[in-house]
């Protein structure tokens, strides 16, 4: 007899009378095994962050450029009035918890005194000299409760020994040291693959540099095209595809390396590695500020939320400061209409109030009403010999005033820590299917074609490698959505 039957039978037992309640509690229902890989308490972690912060900041602010030449003259880096504080207004407005700076960017000009080279803010007018952007940067997160990350740009215009293997990746590793430990607890270190065609052919020494950061900030999350933590998702618009893993074969991925984007779009659904995709996008055309752009529109920042986050990605999110050294107010109130349409839409769940029922339960602490108790931690798990020819479903009845309430917008999670399983999942209200996909991962979003009132909102999933291990499903309504086109 199996143990689910076990429990069936223990649970009938105590109910006649026969045995008594601690009997059955010796028999209590067992989490599922994970599927692996699963992810690491620093990558669960950071997927829950769902909105972290870029600041694109240096010498390309001052000279109107996104690239720049490695040869601009220090003298030019004069913000007038840099503020970091005020940097953490945008990513408190934006609801980050995690803002990253780009240290130096591909034209070699450094944020803080680095003693490896002159080419930095210490030959700046910048506060006589004496000034370090990334102190300010990592101060002002801290005091604001916000978490900080750094980018180093493997690319390098202005150094000499750029392309002379050794030398420079010891001149890289070094400045990388000096940032690992200048400036407190790192939570994320970005490795960006990109250089131009016609660069300098030169080998980056990676796994040496990856592996200083796990000795040095043991819990910083480490992205590059390939991970180790978290990958690049092949395009810099805010979007993975419908289908989107977080599992991917590292070993099959060269950073940096051309045709690379396809590959790491949607995941691999056999890959052995966790190594989920982050999505960086602009606020603005540009990475860094132009006094002749202006922010996207909140409905263009709703699209992105839905099509990275909605689609089981993280969103780095840029909103360049100026040449003042301020971000832009309007960015600013830009960030805080974007953050303020999330809560609008998702604060509320029209869920609420409603039962669930599933195709099967373990029973004990994995009952299918959890999917409705807001937490990230437990789960609705079906039992393992459940929906091998029908699939698996979990069925939420909302209460009488559904009639009044209705709904756009449906969230589904998966309890990742478990590891990614759904490769199939199809929504009907009232037994009318309304949405349908393939993967779901840490959050799914469907935005319906209109909204939809139902007593019954049934989900049914196709799993690999074991049944569907299912957090939460939300009913959101989202003003901004109505009538607009299904996806
Ligand atoms: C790219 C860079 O070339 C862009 O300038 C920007 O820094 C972006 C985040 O990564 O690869």
């Amino acid at each position: 007899m199996g143990r689910a039957s076990l429990l069936r039978l223990a649970a009938a037992m105590v109910l006649t009378g026969l045995v008594s309640p601690q009997v059955a509690v010796a028999a209590r229902a067992t989490p599922p095994l994970p599927v692996l890989p699963i992810p690491t308490a620093a990558q669960l972690a950071w997927q829950r962050r769902e909105v972290i912060m870029f600041f694109h900041f240096g010498m390309n602010t001052f000279t109107n450029s996104e690239l720049g030449t490695g040869a601009e003259d220090p003298a030019l880096f004069a913000p007038a009035a840099l503020n970091a504080s005020q940097w953490m207004d945008a990513a408190a407005a934006a609801g980050a918890s995690l803002a990253i700076l780009v240290a130096k960017h591909h034209d070699g000009f450094c944020l803080w005194p680095s003693a490896y080279t002159a080419h930095s803010v210490r030959a700046s007018p910048w506060h006589g000299g004496a000034g370090d952007v990334v102190r300010e940067f990592a101060a002002a997160a801290h005091a604001r409760g916000v978490d900080a990350g750094l980018y180093l740009s493997p690319w390098d215009l202005h150094d000499q020994e750029y392309g002379r293997e050794v030398a420079y990746n010891e001149y890289y590793l070094a400045q990388l040291h000096e940032l690992l430990t200048g400036y407190g607890s790192l939570s994320e270190i970005w490795f960006d693959g990109h250089k131009d065609k016609n660069a300098t052919n030169m080998t980056y020494h990676f796994q040496e540099w990856f592996q200083t950061v796990r000795q040095l900030q043991s819990s910083s999350i480490i992205f590059s095209d390939a991970g180790p933590d978290v990958r690049w998702v092949g395009n810099e618009d805010g979007f993975v595809g419908t289908t989107c893993w977080s599992t991917v074969n590292r070993s099959m991925i060269t950073i940096g390396a051309t045709g690379i984007e396809n590959y790491l779009n949607n995941g691999d659904p056999w890959g052995t590695d966790w190594v989920p995709p982050e999505c960086d996008v602009t606020i603005r055309p540009g990475w860094f500020w132009h006094e002749n752009e202006t922010a996207k529109t909140l409905s263009q920042l709703l699209d992105i939320y839905y099509t990275s986050v909605g689609r089981n990605c993280v969103l780095l999110l840029n909103a360049p400061p100026n040449t003042t050294g301020l971000v832009e107010d309007a960015d600013i109130a830009r960030l805080r209409e974007f953050r303020a349409a999330i809560t609008r839409i998702f604060g509320t769940d029209l869920a609420d109030g409603s039962t669930a029922r599933a195709s099967s339960e373990r029973g004990g602490d994995f009952a299918a009403g959890n999917v409705l108790d807001g937490r990230d931690d437990t789960y609705w798990a079906p039992m393992a010999e459940d929906g091998r020819r029908d699939g698996y479903w979990v069925e939420l009845r909302r209460p009488a005033r559904a009639r009044a309430r209705p709904f756009n917008v449906v969230r589904i999670q998966e309890h990742v820590a478990l590891g990614q399983r759904v490769e199939r999942h199809e929504v009907y209200v009232d037994g009318v299917a309304v949405a349908s996909g393939t993967t779901v991962g840490h959050k799914r979003l469907h935005r319906l074609a209109g909204p939809v009132v139902g007593r019954t909102v049934k989900i049914w999933f196709a799993a690999r490698r074991g049944p569907p291990v299912v957090s939460a499903v939300g009913l959101h309504l989202d003003p901004h959505e109505i009538n607009r086109p299904s996806q």
